[in-house]
């Protein structure tokens, strides 16, 4: 197995979406699933522009299913190719992860049986982030033949809505299934047409206004009969017809240019700027080549191998991989929806799990990802001060789901309406989330000119929010009502994980205000202005943190999860599935374990992962084996949680199914749900579980740390992690671990296995694994 491919060896319409999924390309700034180019039916296509919203003619926004760029046609002697009008004799599709290329191989056969060869190649340039790229190559092998091929933009598109009810059990086939949905318009077409061979399609979101405009170029490679240019109302089309002597080889190099309205760096109109885009690229190998470069750049600090494991290698590059397409460095108004740019799952919309999940990887790895990550939440601070006035309260509260605005767009009832959830109302952590990743950044880049510019304002004004929200309860301050990360339990008092993270917040915020008190005394002016602080606020702050029951047991160091938790009946789990996951006990579902201490995923466990530090080995010990018990991962971001705090309290089997789980959540659709979009979250897990669990790695206030212990079959683990502005390569093993810091500056102190060791800049620092962890 190669650790840098993904691959689909033959055609199964069944397992077509899923692959469309998996295969999509993109940079950040759009993705494109890996549909066929000429589709097929039951083929669930879909490009999605990062901050792309519009909530026209749907009860909730819509992340846009926006024009296809890939869409092309290829006849041969009037046959459609296609996996339905002509034979597949052969299909081989090939996702080359290091350079974001995706690769097809199809061989048909005609009624007569003529056999033809559809070649493609695809990316989404990373050099140019508004640039996508296609080849086609189309090969007779057995006659003269007259080929045809159509290739253009496709402004028709149609976002999933729901699912109308039907009669439990009802299955449809996989040609059928997507027919049944209900559909949500969100573009109108604003014009289309050809200037010099160059074509424009030009449409508008029609609730949110964003004009969206691509620019389509086509350059023949074979010598056409015919070349036509066509233009609809939705679409625009390059047409050229080629003879063909057997053996011969033809097709079209592709090249399209993607603007909008609300691109940060907007300026010269949409249709000007795309045509620019195209206009600029010399050929396809330049655009490659470009490519190419920008994705050995990326690999080069992001890379995670496993040496010794190649399904593993492969698993931690794909996860990387979709980590490295879902995040645009360049722009700091949007952020990473649940399923990134590769489906519609959630509407696209942002959960906690850019802050508590995926933040790590990029602050490690690309940290100017992690900066724009963040820029969005300042971004949608207006938005966040909409939801607490929505509830009465002042400052800010991120709404549970976000999309472009920061204003609450979580729906209320499943999509059937049958089922009220309570997540919009409840789930309130995802505030403090924020505020813990805003002071994750600055403490691992050290980037103190963020966090007094762009960090205060979001920590200060979702503090003073807190404060509003928490009730006196005789001296103490209880929050009631309120939801945790396990959303099993709605309406909970004093969730432990909401309450501790909410102290842990207000004591930053006021940390932070006292610093720039000293430090920055106009900044902190400027923001009490604009955000009308008063002088005694930060006191409030730390006031309500003392005040704010965070209960753990004395005698056990047993956490209750909530007030009344551990009142909860106990229902065993008694059943697992293939993977050794648990299954639902009988007649318990998602909506239906209220009364039970049954947990969906990680709640006092995630409270141990973000703050390690807090808890003693013992604490964590309990708590873990406790909750582990009665945890269903219902999430698929579970996994990688348990997989890493079980390393730190000794079970490392348990971690090791735990990573398996996260790993191969999508390349082996373990959830049965790949085709809505990757599971983001859970490839973000994966990197945390090989990094911070397999290889014991922590950054604190005190430097870096690292305790790797590897599964047997893994021989190394090599990464590379950010801090302070240089970067550390790491190579760990069974019996060593390497350290290089690159960059000058003085040498850093890391500790390894428990000990320090001094690592000079720019020389490989070798450490011998002490015997206890040897034997
Ligand atoms: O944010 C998560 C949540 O924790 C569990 N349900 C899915 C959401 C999106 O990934």
């Amino acid at each position: 197995m190669n650790p840098w491919t993904v691959v689909e060896n033959e055609w199964d319409p069944h397992r077509a979406n899923y692959f469309e999924t998996l295969f999509t390309v993109g940079n950040g700034r759009l993705g494109t699933r890996g549909s066929l180019e000429e589709r097929h039916t039951g083929s669930l296509p879909g490009t999605f522009l990062a901050g792309v919203y519009d909530a026209f003619d749907a009860p909730v926004v819509d992340l846009v299913n926006a024009p296809d760029w890939l869409v092309t046609e290829v006849f041969a002697d009037g046959t459609r190719l296609d996996t339905e009008s002509a034979t597949v004799l052969g299909h081989r599709r090939e996702l080359d992860l290091r350079r974001g290329v995706l690769a097809r191989e199809t061989k048909f056969a005609l009624p007569d049986g003529a056999r033809f060869v559809l070649r493609t190649e695809r990316f989404a340039s990373m050099a140019d982030r508004d640039l996508c790229c296609l080849r086609v190559r189309v090969t007779a092998l057995d006659r003269t033949a007259s080929v045809t091929i159509r290739s253009g933009i496709d402004g028709h598109r149609r976002n999933l809505e729901r699912l109308p009810a039907y009669p439990e059990g009802t299955e449809f086939g996989y040609d059928r299934k997507w027919d049944k949905w209900a559909l949500s318009t969100h573009l109108r077409s604003t014009g289309t047409g050809f200037v010099d061979g160059v074509g424009t399609l030009e449409c508008r979101t029609i609730d949110s206004g964003i004009d969206l405009a691509y620019a389509l170029r086509v350059e023949l490679s074979g010598i056409p009969e015919r070349r036509v240019e066509q233009r609809g109302h939705e679409s625009i089309t390059v047409e050229s017809e080629f003879a063909l002597a057997p053996g011969e080889t033809v097709g079209v190099d592709k090249f399209v240019g993607i603007a909008t309205s609300r691109d940060p760096k907007a300026g010269a109109a949409p249709a000007d700027r795309a045509r620019a885009t195209v206009a600029r690229v010399a050929d396809l190998k330049q655009a490659s080549a470009a490519n190419a470069a920008a994705w050995q750049r990326l690999w080069s600090a992001s890379d995670c191998e496993v040496v010794g494991d190649d399904r593993v290698a492969q698993a931690l590059r794909f996860a990387v991989y979709h980590l490295l397409i879902a995040a645009d460095p360049d722009d700091p108004t949007v952020s990473i929806g649940a399923k990134s740019l590769s489906g519609e799952g959630y509407r696209g919309h942002v959960f906690w799990d850019t802050e508590v999940m995926l933040l790590p990887f990029y602050l490690f790895t690309q940290p100017r990802a992690a900066r724009a990550l963040l820029g969005y939440r300042h971004h949608t601070l207006p938005g966040a001060r909409e939801v607490a006035a929505d509830n009465g309260a002042p400052g800010a509260r991120f709404p549970w789901e976000s999309a472009d605005t920061g204003r609450e767009e979580c729906p209320q009832y499943t999509s059937d309406g049958s089922g009220r959830f309570y997540t919009r109302e409840e789930e309130l952590h995802v505030t403090a989330d924020v505020a813990y990743a805003v002071m994750r950044y600055a403490e691992v880049t050290g980037d103190d000119a963020y966090l007094f510019t762009e960090g205060a304002p979001i920590l200060f004004d979702t503090a003073r929010y807190w404060v509003r929200r928490c009730e006196p309860e005789g001296a103490a301050l209880v929050l009631r009502t309120v939801m945790g990360p396990d959303e099993f339990h709605s309406h909970v008092d004093n969730n432990a994980y909401t309450n501790r993270l909410v102290r842990w917040h207000l004591e930053q915020a006021a940390a932070v205000h006292h610093r720039m008190a000293t430090e920055q005394p106009e900044l902190l002016a400027a923001h009490s202005e604009s955000l009308a602080l008063s002088a005694t606020e930060a006191e409030q702050w730390l006031d309500a943190a003392r005040r704010l029951r965070v209960p753990v047991d004395p005698d056990c160091g047993l956490i209750e999860q909530f007030d009344g938790y551990f009142d909860r009946t106990v229902v065993p789990i008694t059943e697992w599935d293939d993977n050794g996951m648990p299954r639902f006990p009988a007649g318990r579902d998602h909506l239906t374990c209220e009364d039970t201490s049954l947990v969906k995923q990680p709640d006092v466990v995630m409270l141990l992962h973000l703050l390690p530090e807090e808890y003693s080995l013992d604490t964590r010990r309990q708590n873990y084996a406790f909750y582990e018990a009665r945890t269903l991962h219902k999430s698929s971001l579970s996994p990688s949680i348990h997989a890493i705090v079980g390393l730190q309290v000794g079970e490392a089997d348990a971690a090791e199914r735990y990573f398996a789980r996260s790993a191969f959540v999508d390349l082996d659709d373990n959830q049965g749900n790949t085709e809505d979009g990757i599971h983001i979250a859970a490839a973000a897990g994966t990197w945390q579980a090989a990094t911070h669990g397999f290889g014991g790695f922590q950054a604190t206030r005190a430097g870096l740390r690292f305790s790797p212990v590897l599964p047997s079959s893994w021989e190394r683990l090599r990464f590379s992690v950010c801090w302070r502005g240089r970067r550390v390569r790491v190579d760990l093993g069974h019996q060593d671990a390497r350290f290089e810091l690159i960059g000058d500056g003085p040498a850093e102190t890391i500790t390894v296995w428990g000990d320090p060791v001094r690592v000079p800049p720019n020389e490989i620092v070798e450490v011998r694994a002490p015997q206890s962890v040897v034997s």
